[in-house]
């Protein structure tokens, strides 16, 4: 199953869903299902998923992670064997998703590297830049496991593993706490260095907000490191 999520993302979706690499992907015998989980769209994103058979989930409020979580369980319900995640705003490129998966072979979870990788000149700005590679920095620190690039939106994962992490995030921190989900739960994290361009549209990310917000995620996980509710028995079920 590839889970994508969308606020306003029309443009990005037009382009990145005809890259999806179906046919390869069929050719090693994996089936797909394509699930957009969009977060209150004003635009056209609906009407392309739909058209081009993703299946459309709308979310109840708003944020990335309340998205990602939405669509996990979606996936729990379903029969797939693997899980991968990207954006849907061009700066992922689909038809690295086979290389993911054949990584997968050998891990619990694979995480597209972008620090690693090729990242276009202009994909990134400096902020982001050095954000991302002092939050990966800081994660390793407080964390202990080998970690590349903590922000990446291109994950791949078993069922075991989604079914395993305890996440309660609503917006960016998700990512994070993926990882430190992953580093409690002792689960094998692989790397692939992927390239990164330039996105299409609007960014919804504020980086000094949401570098914020992904830093206190990693504190809070260091000290309480599963969310109430997953101690609570309630698993990874509360979506607000
Ligand atoms: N369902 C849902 N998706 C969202 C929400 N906010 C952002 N997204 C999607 O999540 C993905 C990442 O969002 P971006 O705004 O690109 O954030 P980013 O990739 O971290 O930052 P940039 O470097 O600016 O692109 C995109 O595909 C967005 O459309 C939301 O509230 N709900
Ligand atoms: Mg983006």
């Amino acid at each position: 199953m590839l889970l994508l999520p969308t606020l306003d993302e029309a443009e990005g979706l037009a382009l990145v869903l005809p890259r999806i690499p179906t046919k390869q992907l069929a050719k090693k015998g994996w089936e797909l299902e394509i699930v957009v989980v969009d977060g209150g769209s004003q635009d056209e994103t609906k009407k392309i998923s739909t058209d081009f058979g993703c299946t459309f989930m709308k979310q109840q409020g708003k944020g990335k992670g309340a998205a990602m979580r939405l669509g996990f369980l979606h996936f729990l319900k379903s029969e797939f064997d693997a899980l991968v995640m990207f954006d849907a705003d061009g700066t992922y490129h689909p038809e690295e998703m086979t290389k993911m998966l054949s990584k997968l072979k050998s891990a619990d979870v694979v995480v597209g590297d972008r620090l690693g990788g090729a990242m276009d000149p202009d994909a990134m700005n400096r902020t982001n830049y050095f954000g991302n590679h002092v939050l990966t920095w800081i994660a390793v620190a407080l964390f202990g496991v080998p970690m590349n690039d903590l922000c990446s939106g291109y994950w791949a994962f078993s069922r075991r593993t989604i079914s395993t992490l305890k996440l309660n995030s609503m917006r960016f921190e998700i990512e994070a706490e993926m990882y430190t989900s992953c580093a409690v739960e002792q689960l094998q994290i692989e790397h692939v260095p992927i390239r990164y361009s330039k996105r299409l549209g609007e960014a919804k990310l504020g980086s000094v907000k949401d570098g914020w917000n992904i830093f206190r995620k990693l504190l809070v996980r260091r000290i309480f490191s599963t969310p109430y509710e997953t101690r609570m028995g309630e698993g990874n079920l509360t979506i607000q």
